[in-house]
């Protein structure tokens, strides 16, 4: 009895103690994201800031999860009230409520708010996802718990709770919309094609399974189930875009594609040779057929591969870069001609209809299966399907459009990524430190046809560095060498190599 005393005393008290000191979280490039046990306080400070910012009146929404991360780590993306992800000025506003102690936390009330919670495959999401529950009931706002769902669906929720929509049963509509346009542009009676979908272990595979069935020559298969496989470890989207491997169950005599932890991020990939038909890929097939009918634009990071970027450059009406990150993409993608495209080289992208009111007849299913808040992997492998049929293309047709520059990424842990300052306009320059600019400076001069940058990431403890050049073990010495020059530069914490 004594020590069964002792043991939840010190509990109590180590729990005092967690409220009064939380971890100091950075809100990165999707939200907080960090080892769970770390999260417990913030992800009850998340549920209040998104009833705050609801205002009392409007849906907001906080998803549970670390997406491509490993299964250890967690997180929340917090979507804003017209479903898209929460705006750039509230981060600083989350960072300060999530860092602070409890006895300065002020909880106004927000009675008529509604926080939609939804949650990813992992362990420690329910727990999780009830802090933020928590946090809700402190501000009065009610919670509707949409339970485990895809990062896409929990926006898209929001989205039409916004626009009046009432019934919840069927999360708001979302299967039947996707079906629904995908069979206004493919024909009943077409020849059925099966997709598998690596679904990395991780939510996605529930979405697969409900489609199965439903749709006009396209049988789903879901590969790499919950359960299956370790979540995102040997499989889905980040591993077969980094690593350029086949994932866990791979078959190269049927066609697959990838997607990650919470859905929403698509690559393809096919063949024996193991080829990636990444986000650019997903983007240029798209920008190719959509600008037959009306003005596209494009949006890329400085991740996107220079044989992309030439590509677009002569196919579409505008062509712009952003910051890593969906935020700062969808952000410019919103802004330009009547179809905006945005997909990072990870597959998380979406295809915008500026003009949503008069999309030509023709694109008008396009208009609904394209997911407007967010990258959407499920609505994004629907419209490559959707496309490929359309034109009669086969897979290598596709990838037969442009070639990709030979590229290589890696990642470098360090002691403190927040030594790394990019600049402000794309993130492929450091501020500093300009010693280790001029480093890689030095090093893409030497490179033929040479490019690489470095830069800290928004979602992992690493520094991410990018090389491209004229052939592949030039971009591997070359990403390999920034490498070097960042461990030197920073002092390299071991844990580098890798993707
Ligand atoms: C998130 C963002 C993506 C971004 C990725 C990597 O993806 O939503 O836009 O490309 O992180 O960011 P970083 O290079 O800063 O780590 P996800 O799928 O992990 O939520």
């Amino acid at each position: 009895v004594v020590v069964l005393a002792v043991a939840a005393t010190a509990v109590f008290v180590w729990k005092k103690r967690r409220r009064q000191r939380p971890p100091q979280l950075k809100y990165g490039t999707a939200g907080f994201r960090a080892d769970a046990k770390l999260l417990w306080v913030a992800m009850e400070r998340v549920g209040i800031l998104a009833a705050i910012r609801g205002g009392g009146k409007k849906a907001t929404g906080v998803m549970v999860t670390a997406s491509h991360n490993p299964e250890r780590d967690n997180g929340c993306k917090i979507v804003d009230t017209d479903g898209g992800m929460l705006a750039e000025a509230w981060e600083g506003r989350a960072e300060e409520l999530a860092r602070a102690p409890e006895a300065e936390v002020r909880v106004p009330r927000c009675d008529d708010g509604v926080v939609v919670v939804g949650r990813d495959t992992r362990r420690h999401s329910r727990g999780l996802a009830d802090r933020v529950k928590r946090g809700v009931a402190r501000t009065g706002a009610r919670v509707l718990d949409v339970g485990v769902v895809t990062t896409p669906q929990l926006h898209h929720c929001v989205r039409e709770l916004n626009e009046g929509a009432a019934d919840a049963s069927d999360l708001f509509g979302y299967y039947r919309k996707l079906v629904e346009a995908y069979n206004r542009i493919v024909p009943p009676g077409t020849p059925t094609v099966e997709l598998c979908v690596d679904c990395a272990g991780g939510v996605g595979a529930l979405a697969v399974e409900k489609l199965r069935g439903l749709l006009n020559g396209l049988e789903l298969v879901a590969v790499n189930r919950v359960g299956d496989v370790e979540l995102n470890r040997g499989c889905g989207a980040e591993f077969v875009q980094k690593e350029r491997k086949p994932p866990r169950n791979y078959d190269p005599r049927r066609r697959f594609c990838c997607i990650d932890g919470d859905a929403d991020r698509l690559v393809y990939c096919y063949g024996r040779d193991f080829r990636v038909l990444d986000g650019d890929k997903i983007a240029a097939l798209l920008a190719s057929y959509l600008g037959e009918y009306c003005r596209v634009g494009c949006v890329q990071t400085a991740y996107a591969n220079g044989a992309s970027t030439a590509y677009l450059s002569t196919r579409v009406d505008s062509l712009a870069t952003a910051k890593t990150g969906v935020k700062h993409v969808h952000a410019k993608a919103a802004d330009i001609m009547d179809v905006g495209i945005y997909f990072e080289p990870n597959g998380h992208g979406t295809v915008l209809f500026n003009n949503a009111k008069s999309p030509p007849e023709r694109l008008a299913p396009f208009a609904s299966l394209a997911n407007q808040c967010v990258g959407d992997a499920i609505a994004d492998a629907l419209l490559v399907e959707a496309v490929l049929k359309l034109r009669n293309w086969s897979l290598e047709d596709w990838d037969a459009i442009y070639d990709d520059l030979p590229s290589r990424q890696l990642k470098q842990k360090i002691p403190d990524r927040a030594l790394l300052v990019p600049d402000e306009e794309t993130e492929s320059r450091l501020l500093h430190p300009e010693t280790l600019q001029l480093a890689i400076d030095d090093l893409v001069s030497k490179t033929p046809r040479g490019r690489a940058f470095v830069r800290p990431s928004g979602t992992e403890d690493v520094v991410r560095i990018y090389a491209e050049a004229a052939s592949q073990p030039d971009a591997d010495a070359l990403a390999r060498a920034c490498q070097r020059a960042v461990a030197d530069a920073c002092g390299g914490g071991g844990g580098g190599g890798g993707i």
